[in-house]
Protein backbone atom coordinates (compact mmCIF):
# COMPACT_ATOMS: atom_id res chain seq x y z
CA UNK A 1 0.00 0.00 0.00
CA UNK A 2 1.46 3.46 -1.33
CA UNK A 3 -0.01 5.20 2.24
CA UNK A 4 3.45 5.32 4.17
CA UNK A 5 5.01 2.39 3.44
CA UNK A 6 8.00 4.52 2.57
CA UNK A 7 7.46 6.61 5.78
CA UNK A 8 7.37 3.83 7.74
CA UNK A 9 10.23 2.40 6.51
CA UNK A 10 11.91 6.06 7.60
CA UNK A 11 10.36 6.00 10.72
CA UNK A 12 12.19 2.72 11.48
CA UNK A 13 15.33 4.48 11.44
CA UNK A 14 14.44 7.78 13.53
CA UNK A 15 16.15 10.65 11.64
CA UNK A 16 15.37 14.70 11.97
CA UNK A 17 13.05 14.57 8.94
CA UNK A 18 10.26 17.18 9.78
CA UNK A 19 8.53 16.17 5.92
CA UNK A 20 7.15 13.07 8.60
CA UNK A 21 3.64 12.57 9.08
CA UNK A 22 3.07 13.77 12.95
CA UNK A 23 2.20 10.98 13.78
CA UNK A 24 5.11 8.87 12.52
CA UNK A 25 7.62 11.26 13.65
CA UNK A 26 6.51 11.05 17.22
CA UNK A 27 6.59 7.22 16.83
CA UNK A 28 10.30 7.52 15.39
CA UNK A 29 10.92 9.10 18.54
CA UNK A 30 9.34 6.95 20.89
CA UNK A 31 11.57 4.51 22.63
CA UNK A 32 8.79 1.75 21.24
CA UNK A 33 10.75 0.97 18.15
CA UNK A 34 8.35 -1.61 17.10
CA UNK A 35 5.64 0.73 16.12
CA UNK A 36 2.48 0.51 17.21
CA UNK A 37 3.17 -0.91 21.09
CA UNK A 38 1.86 -0.98 23.90
CA UNK A 39 -1.86 0.53 24.94
CA UNK A 40 -0.28 3.64 26.25
CA UNK A 41 2.33 5.22 24.25
CA UNK A 42 -0.35 4.22 21.11
CA UNK A 43 -2.93 6.89 22.96
CA UNK A 44 -0.01 9.52 23.35
CA UNK A 45 1.50 9.23 19.93
CA UNK A 46 -2.07 9.92 18.32
CA UNK A 47 -2.81 12.40 20.47
CA UNK A 48 0.33 14.04 18.86
CA UNK A 49 -0.78 13.42 15.11
CA UNK A 50 -1.56 17.15 15.25
CA UNK A 51 0.19 19.76 17.19
CA UNK A 52 -1.87 23.10 15.34
CA UNK A 53 -6.02 23.15 16.15
CA UNK A 54 -8.19 24.67 13.51
CA UNK A 55 -9.40 27.52 15.63
CA UNK A 56 -5.67 28.46 17.21
CA UNK A 57 -3.26 28.72 14.22
CA UNK A 58 -5.26 27.83 10.85
CA UNK A 59 -2.34 28.78 8.72
CA UNK A 60 -0.51 26.04 10.16
CA UNK A 61 -3.38 23.74 10.54
CA UNK A 62 -4.16 23.59 6.76
CA UNK A 63 -0.15 23.51 6.43
CA UNK A 64 0.07 20.40 8.90
CA UNK A 65 -3.10 18.68 7.36
CA UNK A 66 -2.12 18.63 3.67
CA UNK A 67 1.33 17.34 4.60
CA UNK A 68 0.12 15.00 7.09
CA UNK A 69 -3.02 13.63 5.32
CA UNK A 70 0.03 12.53 2.35
CA UNK A 71 -2.09 15.60 -0.25
CA UNK A 72 1.38 17.49 -0.45
CA UNK A 73 4.66 16.93 0.11
CA UNK A 74 7.04 20.78 0.03
CA UNK A 75 9.41 21.01 -2.71
CA UNK A 76 12.57 22.60 -2.42
CA UNK A 77 11.37 25.69 -4.71
CA UNK A 78 8.94 27.92 -3.01
CA UNK A 79 5.40 28.08 -4.34
CA UNK A 80 5.57 24.57 -5.57
CA UNK A 81 3.82 21.63 -4.19
CA UNK A 82 4.26 17.64 -5.06
CA UNK A 83 0.47 16.51 -5.39
CA UNK A 84 0.62 13.02 -3.94
CA UNK A 85 -1.51 9.89 -5.13
CA UNK A 86 -3.82 11.02 -1.95
CA UNK A 87 -4.78 14.27 -3.60
CA UNK A 88 -4.08 13.20 -7.25
CA UNK A 89 -6.89 11.07 -6.88
CA UNK A 90 -9.38 13.19 -5.75
CA UNK A 91 -8.03 15.08 -8.93
CA UNK A 92 -8.73 12.45 -11.01
CA UNK A 93 -12.82 11.60 -9.70
CA UNK A 94 -13.05 15.40 -10.57
CA UNK A 95 -11.97 15.42 -13.59
CA UNK A 96 -13.66 12.08 -14.83
CA UNK A 97 -17.22 13.96 -13.69
CA UNK A 98 -16.62 17.66 -15.42
CA UNK A 99 -15.18 15.76 -18.44
CA UNK A 100 -18.12 13.56 -18.55
CA UNK A 101 -20.15 16.41 -18.40
CA UNK A 102 -18.53 18.91 -20.92
CA UNK A 103 -18.28 15.89 -23.59
CA UNK A 104 -22.32 16.22 -23.66
CA UNK A 105 -21.81 19.48 -24.57
CA UNK A 106 -19.74 18.48 -27.42
CA UNK A 107 -16.21 19.38 -25.99
CA UNK A 108 -13.23 18.48 -27.79
CA UNK A 109 -9.88 17.48 -25.99
CA UNK A 110 -7.01 19.31 -27.06
CA UNK A 111 -3.12 19.84 -26.07
CA UNK A 112 -1.17 22.92 -26.83
CA UNK A 113 2.44 23.39 -26.42
CA UNK A 114 3.91 24.91 -22.57
CA UNK A 115 5.52 27.31 -24.98
CA UNK A 116 4.81 30.90 -26.56
CA UNK A 117 6.75 33.09 -28.06
CA UNK A 118 7.38 36.82 -26.49
CA UNK A 119 5.93 38.04 -30.26
CA UNK A 120 2.58 36.22 -29.61
CA UNK A 121 2.09 36.56 -25.58
CA UNK A 122 2.43 40.33 -26.42
CA UNK A 123 -0.54 40.59 -28.67
CA UNK A 124 -2.50 40.66 -25.68
CA UNK A 125 -0.59 43.41 -24.11
CA UNK A 126 -3.61 45.74 -22.97
CA UNK A 127 -4.66 42.88 -20.52
CA UNK A 128 -1.22 40.89 -20.22
CA UNK A 129 0.66 44.37 -18.99
CA UNK A 130 -0.80 43.79 -15.09
CA UNK A 131 0.07 40.52 -15.63
CA UNK A 132 3.44 40.43 -16.69
CA UNK A 133 5.38 39.93 -13.67
CA UNK A 134 4.05 36.89 -13.55
CA UNK A 135 4.89 35.60 -16.47
CA UNK A 136 8.00 33.02 -16.09
CA UNK A 137 10.67 32.65 -19.28
CA UNK A 138 13.31 30.27 -20.92
CA UNK A 139 16.44 32.43 -21.79
CA UNK A 140 18.87 29.24 -22.09
CA UNK A 141 19.10 25.55 -23.34
CA UNK A 142 22.43 24.39 -21.76
CA UNK A 143 24.97 27.67 -21.58
CA UNK A 144 23.70 29.30 -24.85
CA UNK A 145 21.33 31.68 -25.06
CA UNK A 146 17.95 30.95 -26.96
CA UNK A 147 17.69 33.15 -30.07
CA UNK A 148 14.77 34.84 -28.13
CA UNK A 149 13.10 33.92 -24.98
CA UNK A 150 9.95 32.11 -24.89
CA UNK A 151 7.47 31.97 -21.96
CA UNK A 152 5.73 29.72 -20.19
CA UNK A 153 1.63 29.56 -20.29
CA UNK A 154 0.18 31.46 -17.76
CA UNK A 155 -2.77 30.88 -19.39
CA UNK A 156 -3.25 29.55 -23.12
CA UNK A 157 -5.45 32.61 -24.79
CA UNK A 158 -2.19 33.11 -27.22
CA UNK A 159 -1.03 29.90 -27.69
CA UNK A 160 -4.54 28.76 -28.91
CA UNK A 161 -6.09 31.57 -30.36
CA UNK A 162 -3.43 31.85 -33.68
CA UNK A 163 -4.54 28.76 -34.74
CA UNK A 164 -8.73 29.42 -33.81
CA UNK A 165 -8.26 31.94 -36.45
CA UNK A 166 -6.25 29.87 -39.05
CA UNK A 167 -8.89 26.97 -38.87
CA UNK A 168 -11.76 28.77 -38.70
CA UNK A 169 -13.88 29.99 -42.03
CA UNK A 170 -16.93 30.09 -42.30
CA UNK A 171 -20.12 29.50 -40.28
CA UNK A 172 -19.86 25.42 -41.07
CA UNK A 173 -16.68 25.81 -38.63
CA UNK A 174 -19.08 26.89 -35.72
CA UNK A 175 -18.67 26.60 -33.20
CA UNK A 176 -15.33 25.04 -32.23
CA UNK A 177 -15.14 24.24 -28.81
CA UNK A 178 -12.06 22.97 -26.86
CA UNK A 179 -10.65 21.96 -23.67
CA UNK A 180 -7.33 21.11 -22.26
CA UNK A 181 -6.43 19.28 -19.12
CA UNK A 182 -2.82 20.88 -18.50
CA UNK A 183 -0.36 22.75 -16.04
CA UNK A 184 0.00 26.41 -16.34
CA UNK A 185 2.82 28.47 -14.11
CA UNK A 186 1.99 32.58 -12.46
CA UNK A 187 5.33 33.34 -10.52
CA UNK A 188 3.24 34.74 -7.88
CA UNK A 189 5.14 37.18 -5.03
CA UNK A 190 2.57 36.99 -2.42
CA UNK A 191 2.82 33.92 0.44
CA UNK A 192 2.39 30.61 -1.35
CA UNK A 193 0.07 28.10 -0.07
CA UNK A 194 -0.60 24.20 -1.44
CA UNK A 195 -3.42 24.72 -3.38
CA UNK A 196 -4.58 28.06 -3.05
CA UNK A 197 -1.70 29.91 -4.68
CA UNK A 198 1.09 28.08 -6.34
CA UNK A 199 3.45 28.93 -8.83
CA UNK A 200 2.40 26.14 -11.04
CA UNK A 201 -0.97 24.13 -10.98
CA UNK A 202 -3.25 21.98 -12.57
CA UNK A 203 -6.63 23.36 -14.32
CA UNK A 204 -8.69 22.85 -17.21
CA UNK A 205 -9.37 25.60 -19.23
CA UNK A 206 -11.86 25.54 -21.77
CA UNK A 207 -11.76 27.79 -25.18
CA UNK A 208 -15.15 28.29 -27.14
CA UNK A 209 -15.91 29.81 -30.42
CA UNK A 210 -19.68 30.84 -31.66
CA UNK A 211 -21.21 33.07 -34.48
CA UNK A 212 -23.73 34.48 -32.21
CA UNK A 213 -23.62 35.87 -28.61
CA UNK A 214 -26.48 34.24 -27.25
CA UNK A 215 -25.03 31.08 -27.60
CA UNK A 216 -21.46 32.16 -26.08
CA UNK A 217 -23.93 34.07 -22.90
CA UNK A 218 -25.58 30.34 -22.73
CA UNK A 219 -22.95 28.71 -22.59
CA UNK A 220 -21.45 30.30 -19.57
CA UNK A 221 -24.06 29.80 -17.19
CA UNK A 222 -24.45 25.99 -18.52
CA UNK A 223 -20.31 26.01 -16.78
CA UNK A 224 -20.53 28.04 -14.18
CA UNK A 225 -23.66 25.39 -13.15
CA UNK A 226 -21.17 22.63 -13.49
CA UNK A 227 -18.73 24.68 -11.23
CA UNK A 228 -21.12 24.84 -8.38
CA UNK A 229 -21.79 21.17 -8.78
CA UNK A 230 -17.99 20.15 -8.61
CA UNK A 231 -18.09 22.72 -5.27
CA UNK A 232 -21.62 21.62 -4.28
CA UNK A 233 -22.22 17.99 -4.78
CA UNK A 234 -18.90 16.51 -5.14
CA UNK A 235 -16.35 18.99 -2.58
CA UNK A 236 -19.38 19.52 -0.28
CA UNK A 237 -18.32 23.53 -0.21
CA UNK A 238 -21.48 25.53 -0.71
CA UNK A 239 -20.49 28.68 -3.47
CA UNK A 240 -22.65 31.65 -4.82
CA UNK A 241 -22.99 31.96 -8.37
CA UNK A 242 -22.34 35.37 -9.53
CA UNK A 243 -21.01 38.25 -11.58
CA UNK A 244 -17.82 39.97 -11.13
CA UNK A 245 -17.78 43.45 -11.29
CA UNK A 246 -16.11 45.38 -13.71
CA UNK A 247 -12.80 46.04 -11.88
CA UNK A 248 -12.68 42.25 -11.05
CA UNK A 249 -13.51 40.59 -13.84
CA UNK A 250 -11.23 39.14 -16.54
CA UNK A 251 -10.10 42.65 -18.54
CA UNK A 252 -9.79 40.80 -21.98
CA UNK A 253 -13.25 39.63 -21.19
CA UNK A 254 -16.80 41.44 -21.91
CA UNK A 255 -17.74 39.89 -18.50
CA UNK A 256 -16.65 37.44 -15.85
CA UNK A 257 -19.21 35.10 -13.80
CA UNK A 258 -17.88 32.74 -11.19
CA UNK A 259 -18.42 30.10 -7.88
CA UNK A 260 -17.47 32.11 -4.61
CA UNK A 261 -16.84 30.32 -1.80
CA UNK A 262 -16.14 31.53 2.17
CA UNK A 263 -13.40 30.23 4.94
CA UNK A 264 -14.95 31.45 7.99
CA UNK A 265 -11.76 30.61 10.09
CA UNK A 266 -10.06 33.26 8.08
CA UNK A 267 -12.95 35.97 7.35
CA UNK A 268 -11.79 35.56 3.52
CA UNK A 269 -14.02 34.65 0.30
CA UNK A 270 -12.07 32.94 -2.46
CA UNK A 271 -12.63 32.37 -6.31
CA UNK A 272 -13.64 28.87 -6.82
CA UNK A 273 -14.03 29.03 -10.31
CA UNK A 274 -14.63 31.19 -13.42
CA UNK A 275 -16.72 31.67 -16.52
CA UNK A 276 -16.35 34.11 -19.21
CA UNK A 277 -17.69 35.79 -22.14
CA UNK A 278 -15.02 37.05 -24.15
CA UNK A 279 -17.22 39.44 -26.62
CA UNK A 280 -15.45 40.17 -29.25
CA UNK A 281 -12.22 41.36 -28.32
CA UNK A 282 -9.66 38.44 -29.01
CA UNK A 283 -11.52 37.59 -32.34
CA UNK A 284 -10.46 41.26 -33.37
CA UNK A 285 -6.65 40.90 -31.43
CA UNK A 286 -5.99 37.85 -33.53
CA UNK A 287 -8.32 38.10 -36.33
CA UNK A 288 -11.41 35.38 -36.09
CA UNK A 289 -13.56 36.28 -38.47
CA UNK A 290 -16.11 33.61 -40.18
CA UNK A 291 -18.18 33.90 -43.69
CA UNK A 292 -21.84 34.17 -42.26
CA UNK A 293 -24.83 32.21 -44.37
CA UNK A 294 -25.37 35.17 -46.18
CA UNK A 295 -21.63 35.34 -47.00
CA UNK A 296 -20.61 38.26 -45.53
CA UNK A 297 -17.65 38.37 -42.70
CA UNK A 298 -18.39 38.07 -39.28
CA UNK A 299 -16.41 38.71 -36.18
CA UNK A 300 -17.11 35.46 -33.81
CA UNK A 301 -17.94 35.23 -30.01
CA UNK A 302 -15.78 33.85 -27.38
CA UNK A 303 -15.88 32.19 -24.33
CA UNK A 304 -13.14 30.76 -21.58
CA UNK A 305 -13.78 28.83 -18.46
CA UNK A 306 -11.26 27.06 -15.70
CA UNK A 307 -11.25 25.49 -12.55
CA UNK A 308 -8.04 24.18 -11.21
CA UNK A 309 -6.56 22.42 -8.16
CA UNK A 310 -7.25 24.88 -5.65
CA UNK A 311 -10.53 23.79 -5.15
CA UNK A 312 -9.25 21.23 -3.47
CA UNK A 313 -7.43 23.27 -0.97
CA UNK A 314 -11.01 24.90 -0.44
CA UNK A 315 -12.46 21.66 0.08
CA UNK A 316 -9.68 21.05 2.69
CA UNK A 317 -10.22 24.12 4.80
CA UNK A 318 -13.52 23.55 4.89
CA UNK A 319 -14.42 20.17 6.46
CA UNK A 320 -10.89 19.67 7.98
CA UNK A 321 -10.85 19.52 12.13
CA UNK A 322 -8.21 18.94 14.57
CA UNK A 323 -7.88 15.31 13.72
CA UNK A 324 -7.22 16.62 10.03
CA UNK A 325 -8.64 15.74 7.07
CA UNK A 326 -12.65 15.25 6.34
CA UNK A 327 -12.78 13.88 2.67
CA UNK A 328 -16.57 14.17 1.13
CA UNK A 329 -16.98 10.47 0.27
CA UNK A 330 -18.08 11.29 -3.38
CA UNK A 331 -14.18 12.18 -3.77
CA UNK A 332 -12.77 10.32 -1.07
CA UNK A 333 -9.77 8.17 -2.88
CA UNK A 334 -11.01 5.63 0.12
CA UNK A 335 -14.37 5.66 1.18
CA UNK A 336 -14.33 2.99 3.71
CA UNK A 337 -11.35 1.71 5.86
CA UNK A 338 -11.38 -1.79 7.39
CA UNK A 339 -9.29 -2.68 10.26
CA UNK A 340 -8.97 -6.30 11.68
CA UNK A 341 -9.10 -6.07 15.44
CA UNK A 342 -7.56 -8.85 17.05
CA UNK A 343 -7.81 -9.33 20.52
CA UNK A 344 -4.67 -12.04 22.25
CA UNK A 345 -5.96 -15.24 21.75
CA UNK A 346 -8.59 -14.40 19.06
CA UNK A 347 -9.35 -16.09 16.30
CA UNK A 348 -6.84 -13.92 13.85
CA UNK A 349 -7.51 -16.08 10.89
CA UNK A 350 -10.77 -15.49 10.87
CA UNK A 351 -11.33 -11.06 12.01
CA UNK A 352 -8.58 -10.86 8.35
CA UNK A 353 -10.71 -13.65 6.67
CA UNK A 354 -14.15 -11.07 7.48
CA UNK A 355 -12.36 -7.83 6.81
CA UNK A 356 -10.97 -9.87 3.32
CA UNK A 357 -14.44 -10.52 2.63
CA UNK A 358 -16.33 -6.88 3.67
CA UNK A 359 -13.63 -5.21 1.25
CA UNK A 360 -14.64 -7.74 -1.38
CA UNK A 361 -18.19 -7.17 -0.77
CA UNK A 362 -17.84 -3.52 -1.04
CA UNK A 363 -15.74 -3.41 -3.93
CA UNK A 364 -18.24 -5.32 -6.05
CA UNK A 365 -21.19 -2.83 -4.99
CA UNK A 366 -18.75 0.08 -6.59
CA UNK A 367 -17.89 1.46 -3.03
CA UNK A 368 -13.92 2.40 -2.52
CA UNK A 369 -12.99 -0.24 0.25
CA UNK A 370 -9.86 -1.19 1.65
CA UNK A 371 -7.94 -3.67 3.89
CA UNK A 372 -5.31 -2.63 6.62
CA UNK A 373 -3.37 -5.72 7.50
CA UNK A 374 -0.39 -3.65 8.44
CA UNK A 375 0.40 -6.30 11.19
CA UNK A 376 3.15 -3.71 12.91
CA UNK A 377 0.92 -1.18 13.55
CA UNK A 378 -1.79 -1.19 16.69
CA UNK A 379 -5.48 -0.61 15.52
CA UNK A 380 -5.19 2.24 17.60
CA UNK A 381 -2.57 3.60 15.40
CA UNK A 382 -4.19 3.09 12.54
CA UNK A 383 -7.53 4.47 13.38
CA UNK A 384 -5.63 7.83 13.83
CA UNK A 385 -3.88 7.36 11.14
CA UNK A 386 -6.63 7.29 8.89
CA UNK A 387 -8.65 9.91 10.43
CA UNK A 388 -5.82 12.06 9.87
CA UNK A 389 -5.79 10.95 5.91
CA UNK A 390 -9.95 11.44 6.38
CA UNK A 391 -11.67 8.39 5.16
CA UNK A 392 -15.25 9.04 5.48
CA UNK A 393 -16.02 5.04 7.39
CA UNK A 394 -13.96 3.12 9.36
CA UNK A 395 -14.96 -0.59 10.11
CA UNK A 396 -13.92 -2.56 12.98
CA UNK A 397 -14.16 -6.18 12.81
CA UNK A 398 -13.07 -7.65 16.32
CA UNK A 399 -13.93 -11.04 17.64
CA UNK A 400 -17.05 -10.02 19.40
CA UNK A 401 -18.35 -9.31 15.81
CA UNK A 402 -17.23 -12.13 14.23
CA UNK A 403 -18.72 -14.14 16.65
CA UNK A 404 -22.14 -11.89 16.07
CA UNK A 405 -22.14 -11.63 12.27
CA UNK A 406 -21.61 -7.93 12.42
CA UNK A 407 -18.89 -4.96 12.05
CA UNK A 408 -18.61 -1.38 13.46
CA UNK A 409 -18.94 1.32 11.65
CA UNK A 410 -17.44 4.52 12.89
CA UNK A 411 -18.01 7.84 10.59
CA UNK A 412 -15.23 10.29 10.56
CA UNK A 413 -17.38 13.52 10.85
CA UNK A 414 -19.23 12.73 14.14
CA UNK A 415 -17.18 10.24 15.24
CA UNK A 416 -20.58 8.16 15.80
CA UNK A 417 -20.44 4.19 16.17
CA UNK A 418 -22.81 1.46 14.93
CA UNK A 419 -23.11 -2.21 14.38
CA UNK A 420 -24.64 -3.59 11.85
CA UNK A 421 -25.32 -7.35 10.88
CA UNK A 422 -22.69 -7.98 8.08
CA UNK A 423 -25.33 -9.30 5.92
CA UNK A 424 -26.89 -4.90 5.75
CA UNK A 425 -23.20 -4.30 4.68
CA UNK A 426 -23.29 -2.85 1.08
CA UNK A 427 -27.17 -0.86 1.94
CA UNK A 428 -26.04 0.46 5.56
CA UNK A 429 -22.75 1.52 4.22
CA UNK A 430 -24.29 3.30 0.77
CA UNK A 431 -26.72 5.00 3.26
CA UNK A 432 -23.80 6.16 5.50
CA UNK A 433 -22.22 7.63 3.11
CA UNK A 434 -25.09 9.53 1.64
CA UNK A 435 -25.88 10.86 4.78
CA UNK A 436 -21.73 11.98 5.32
CA UNK A 437 -21.71 13.64 2.34
CA UNK A 438 -25.25 15.46 2.64
CA UNK A 439 -24.27 16.10 6.41
CA UNK A 440 -20.89 18.16 5.05
CA UNK A 441 -22.59 20.43 2.90
CA UNK A 442 -25.14 21.07 4.98
CA UNK A 443 -22.79 21.94 8.07
CA UNK A 444 -20.37 23.87 5.88
CA UNK A 445 -23.80 25.55 4.40
CA UNK A 446 -25.26 26.74 7.91
CA UNK A 447 -20.92 27.61 8.82
CA UNK A 448 -20.91 29.97 6.04
CA UNK A 449 -24.39 31.51 6.38
CA UNK A 450 -23.59 32.08 10.09
CA UNK A 451 -20.84 34.81 8.59
CA UNK A 452 -23.04 36.85 5.73
CA UNK A 453 -24.04 39.75 7.13
CA UNK A 454 -26.35 42.26 5.70
CA UNK A 455 -25.16 45.65 6.25
CA UNK A 456 -26.69 49.15 4.80
CA UNK A 457 -24.04 51.88 5.96
CA UNK A 458 -20.22 52.50 5.89
CA UNK A 459 -20.13 51.88 10.17
CA UNK A 460 -21.69 48.60 9.48
CA UNK A 461 -19.66 47.20 6.74
CA UNK A 462 -16.67 47.74 8.97
CA UNK A 463 -17.97 46.23 11.92
CA UNK A 464 -18.83 43.48 9.54
CA UNK A 465 -15.47 43.50 8.00
CA UNK A 466 -13.59 43.45 11.34
CA UNK A 467 -15.94 40.93 12.42
CA UNK A 468 -14.38 38.41 9.37
CA UNK A 469 -17.76 38.37 7.90
CA UNK A 470 -19.24 37.38 4.65
CA UNK A 471 -20.66 41.31 3.74
CA UNK A 472 -23.74 41.20 1.52
CA UNK A 473 -23.87 45.06 0.64
CA UNK A 474 -26.40 47.84 -1.36
CA UNK A 475 -23.71 49.38 -3.81
CA UNK A 476 -24.13 51.79 -6.37
CA UNK A 477 -21.98 49.37 -8.92
CA UNK A 478 -19.64 52.41 -9.75
CA UNK A 479 -16.34 51.19 -10.22
CA UNK A 480 -14.73 54.73 -8.71
CA UNK A 481 -16.70 53.75 -5.53
CA UNK A 482 -15.40 49.91 -5.42
CA UNK A 483 -11.85 51.76 -5.69
CA UNK A 484 -12.67 54.03 -3.00
CA UNK A 485 -13.13 50.95 -0.65
CA UNK A 486 -10.30 49.43 -1.47
CA UNK A 487 -8.51 52.39 -0.66
CA UNK A 488 -10.49 53.19 2.35
CA UNK A 489 -10.09 49.51 3.93
CA UNK A 490 -5.80 49.10 2.79
CA UNK A 491 -3.97 47.43 5.68
CA UNK A 492 -1.92 44.65 6.76
CA UNK A 493 -5.05 41.94 6.22
CA UNK A 494 -5.53 42.87 2.07
CA UNK A 495 -8.42 45.36 1.39
CA UNK A 496 -12.08 44.32 0.96
CA UNK A 497 -13.56 44.32 -2.17
CA UNK A 498 -16.33 42.85 -4.61
CA UNK A 499 -16.31 38.74 -4.50
CA UNK A 500 -19.53 38.98 -6.86
CA UNK A 501 -23.12 40.27 -7.46
CA UNK A 502 -24.94 37.55 -6.74
CA UNK A 503 -27.06 36.05 -9.75
CA UNK A 504 -29.69 35.02 -6.34
CA UNK A 505 -30.70 38.88 -5.32
CA UNK A 506 -32.81 39.82 -2.34
CA UNK A 507 -35.62 42.54 -2.67
CA UNK A 508 -33.94 45.70 -3.23
CA UNK A 509 -36.42 48.24 -2.05
CA UNK A 510 -36.78 51.61 -3.71
CA UNK A 511 -34.81 54.17 -2.25
CA UNK A 512 -32.25 52.19 -1.09
CA UNK A 513 -28.45 53.71 -0.95
CA UNK A 514 -25.36 52.73 -1.55
CA UNK A 515 -23.14 51.76 2.00
CA UNK A 516 -19.83 53.59 0.71
CA UNK A 517 -21.18 56.50 -1.69
CA UNK A 518 -24.78 57.34 -0.64
CA UNK A 519 -25.86 57.31 -4.48
CA UNK A 520 -28.83 55.21 -5.40
CA UNK A 521 -28.13 50.93 -4.29
CA UNK A 522 -28.11 49.28 -8.47
CA UNK A 523 -27.61 45.57 -6.37
CA UNK A 524 -26.78 43.30 -3.75
CA UNK A 525 -23.15 42.40 -3.77
CA UNK A 526 -20.85 40.49 -1.87
CA UNK A 527 -18.18 41.99 -0.12
CA UNK A 528 -14.96 41.05 1.70
CA UNK A 529 -11.18 40.07 1.97
CA UNK A 530 -10.38 37.54 -0.30
CA UNK A 531 -7.59 35.20 -1.32
C1 LIG B 1 -1.13 35.74 -15.33
C2 LIG B 1 -0.11 35.98 -16.22
C3 LIG B 1 -0.41 36.25 -17.54
C4 LIG B 1 -4.70 35.53 -15.31
C5 LIG B 1 -2.44 35.75 -15.76
O1 LIG B 1 -9.66 32.90 -16.25
C6 LIG B 1 -1.71 36.26 -17.99
C7 LIG B 1 -2.73 36.03 -17.10
O2 LIG B 1 -4.45 36.27 -18.68
C8 LIG B 1 -4.11 36.04 -17.51
N1 LIG B 1 -3.45 35.50 -14.88
N2 LIG B 1 -5.04 35.77 -16.59
C9 LIG B 1 -6.46 35.74 -16.96
C10 LIG B 1 -6.92 34.38 -17.39
C11 LIG B 1 -8.22 34.43 -18.07
C12 LIG B 1 -8.86 33.09 -18.46
N3 LIG B 1 -8.01 32.23 -19.22
C13 LIG B 1 -8.57 30.95 -19.60
C14 LIG B 1 -9.48 32.37 -17.32
C15 LIG B 1 -10.03 31.02 -17.60
C16 LIG B 1 -9.17 30.18 -18.48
Amino acid sequence: QELSSANLRRAAVPTSSTSLPAVVRDLAMSTNKGGGGGKKEVKKETKLGMAYKKDDNFGEWYSEVVVNSEMIEYYDISGCYILRPWAMEIWELLKEFFDAEIKKLKLKPYYFPLFVTENVLQKEKDHIEGFAPEVAWVTKSGKSDLEAPIAIRPTSETVMYPYFSKWIRSHRDLPLKCNQWCNVVRWEFSNPTPFIRSREFLWQEGHTVFATKEEADEEVLQILELYRRIYEEFLAVPVSKGRKSEMEKFAGGLYTTSVEAFIPNTGRGIQGATSHCLGQNFAKMFDITFENEKGERSMVWQNSWAYTTRSIGVMVMTHGDDKGLVLPPKVAPIQVIVIPVPFKDADTTGIKGACESAVYTLNQAGIRADLDARENYSPGWKYSQWEMKGVPLRIEIGPKDLANKQVRIVRRDNGTKVDIPSTDLVEQVRVLLDGFQANLLETAKAKRDACIVIISTWDEFIAALNDKKLILAPWCDEEEVEKDVKARTKGELGAAKTLCTPFDQPDLPSGTVCFASGKPAQKWSFWGRSY
